[in-house]
């Protein structure tokens, strides 16, 4: 089977199983370190610890819930596949007592493998459990016999020989002595497990030393210093500790500064105290992987009709019809509904996947702030027309180009209908067939002719005969709404004019339709695409209050 370039990239890595166990049998000490969700996770991994601690503690308190079984061990299972999914490391799940006896273990564990969980510890209380460090006087411990059992089936129905199970003693957290913790862990020992996590609630580590001064390590030990946290981690070396569990930190920093935060942001009622102080909104992108998701794109999308398509927006002028409303910003950043004139051009070319778009500015240009967009300027903008604004982007005209006035609202199916037509043409111009006879205004107008096309199920085909800026009249058979697409030879014909006409006396009044009727006049077949009504031509107030009404 061919395979893609992103597989190719990826790096043969131990299985995550092979990972824990030698990590378990290491003769060095190692760290796993608390995750509770897939970006903790994460967050865990690319620190270089070798492997993470999905806590019940953790994974319950980020729900909001107690670490009593609230959450049902589904519900575990779905939140460390999360985990599992997007990090490399191990995981050893902290799975509780195992969520009832032996056979609900052997479920869990068939579950855990699937999902590519490296390992389990369970701990030997009874179901539901309570955390080691609440009410510890009341909670019972689970008959040896009965615990064993449940090591015995785990280890029975594991698939993978490397998958780990770490059974945990919880004498000590109940008051039981040595003696019980010793007895607890040889039979555990003996019923299969891989390593034994001792667990203490003292503030320091002597019980656990003890312990493992007795142990004389038999099987791995682990341990969880949060109650004996300023036990020195040279000290856990010296005594032979094979695993450290950091068993709930990163939950814990996390509420520290989800509270800080909340409270900035309720005491202020603005942004500007916290923004320096959280990760940038791109710090979340790179750690979701956005940049593999437009890597794969690239690969498994490939170049859609649109993709090669550039667009250039002409928003040079003011809008003065509009009064007021443009002193200070260029009509094309007015805003209709909750969006910009500009916006929403930019969102339906997005939408059809095209991101090479050049705005051509002029007037109050610094109020186009948008990021994604390459804003060329016409200082002339005060006494020259569109073809000046259009020699300001000549280089933005390339393969196809879409050419659009900054100040239409149109509905997205319109650039679409330019976009998908695929016929030879080199020039495709929207029109709309809605003419008001009585009405006042001067616009783009155009004599079609049209040709009959037996091949083609849409039959007829029309293309501008000439295109008149005048008066509405029932002569005429539309009006261009300012979307013009050129392609292929249109392009050179398009930047060849620009260029031995830019110094002639008349280019400064030039528009896009004195372009158009060169094209035909040279002999090319400027295609129309028809639409009935749909888009508004914002040139004054009534037309902004109909688009506020109608989108
Ligand atoms: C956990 O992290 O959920 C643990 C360790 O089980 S402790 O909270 O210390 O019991
Ligand atoms: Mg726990």
């Amino acid at each position: 089977m061919q395979t893609n370039g992103l597989q190719k990239n990826k790096t043969p890595m131990l299985k995550k199983t092979t990972q824990l166990r030698t990590l378990i049998q290491s003769n060095e000490l190692e760290f796993l370190l608390e995750a509770h969700n897939g970006i903790s996770a994460k967050i865990v991994e690319e620190t270089g610890l070798k492997g993470i601690w999905a806590s019940g503690l953790s994974i319950s308190a980020s729900q909001g819930v107690r670490d009593n079984n609230e959450i049902s061990w589904t519900q575990v299972l779905a939140n460390v596949e999360l985990m599992s999914d997007i990090t490399n490391i191990p995981i050893l799940l902290d799975g509780d007592t195992g969520y009832g006896n032996f056979n609900n273990l052997r479920r869990l564990v068939k579950k855990l493998e699937q999902r590519d969980i490296a390992g389990v510890c369970i701990e030997d209380k009874l179901f539901p459990k309570t955390n080691s460090f609440l009410r510890t006087d009341r909670q019972p411990l689970a008959d040896i016999n009965e615990f064993c059992g449940k090591i015995k089936a785990g280890k029975d129905v594991q698939m993978d020989d490397d998958f780990v199970i770490v059974a945990r003693v919880e004498a000590f957290i109940t008051g039981w002595g040595l003696n019980e913790a010793l007895k607890r862990a040889e039979a555990y020992k003996d019923a299969g497990a891989d390593a034994i996590l001792i667990h203490s609630k003292l503030s320091n580590a002597s019980e656990v030393f003890s312990f493992i001064n007795e142990w004389e390590n038999r099987l791995p030990v682990v341990i969880v210093p949060t109650k004996f946290y300023s036990t020195p981690t040279e000290s856990f070396r010296e005594n032979k500790v094979s695993v450290v569990i950091w068993a709930n930190h990163m939950i814990r920093a996390a509420v520290t500064r989800m509270q800080e935060t909340a409270k900035q942001i309720y005491n202020d009622q603005c942004l500007h105290m916290v923004e320096d102080t959280i990760v940038p909104v791109k710090e979340i992108f790179r750690l979701q992987d956005d940049q593999e998701l437009i890597d794969a794109e690239k690969i498994y999308l490939g170049d859609s009709p649109t993709s090669s398509v550039n667009a250039v927006i002409l928003a040079a002028s003011q809008g003065k019809q509009l009064g007021k409303l443009t002193i200070d910003m260029p009509k094309t950043m007015l805003r209709v509904g909750r969006k910009t004139i500009l916006r929403r051009i930019v969102d339906h070319l997005q939408e059809n996947r095209i991101n090479d778009i050049t705005v051509v500015a002029g007037y109050k240009k610094e109020e186009i702030t948008y990021s994604d967009l390459n804003i060329v300027e016409n200082r002339e903008h005060e006494d020259t027309g569109q073809l000046t604004s259009l020699l300001c982007a000549v280089s933005s005209l390339k393969k196809t180009t879409l050419i659009i006035f900054g100040d239409i609202i149109f509905r997205k199916y319109v650039l679409q209908l330019v976009l998908d037509d695929d016929d030879d043409e080199d020039v495709v111009i929207i029109v709309d067939t809605k003419i008001n006879p009585q009405g006042k205004y001067k616009s783009d107008f155009v004599r079609s002719k049209t040709i009959k096309d037996n091949q083609s199920i849409f039959c007829d085909k029309s293309y501008v005969k000439e295109i008149v800026f005048s008066e509405p009249s029932s002569e005429y058979d539309g009006e261009w709404i300012g979307i013009i697409k050129l392609s292929g030879k249109a392009i050179g014909f398009a930047k060849e004019f620009l260029k031995t006409h830019k110094d002639s006396k008349d280019f400064k009044s030039m528009d896009i339709n004195d372009l158009i009727n060169h094209y035909v006049g040279s002999g090319f077949m400027v295609k129309i695409q028809y639409i009935t009504g749909n888009w508004i031509d914002v040139n004054r107030v009534s037309d902004l209050t109909l688009a506020n009404e109608l989108y």
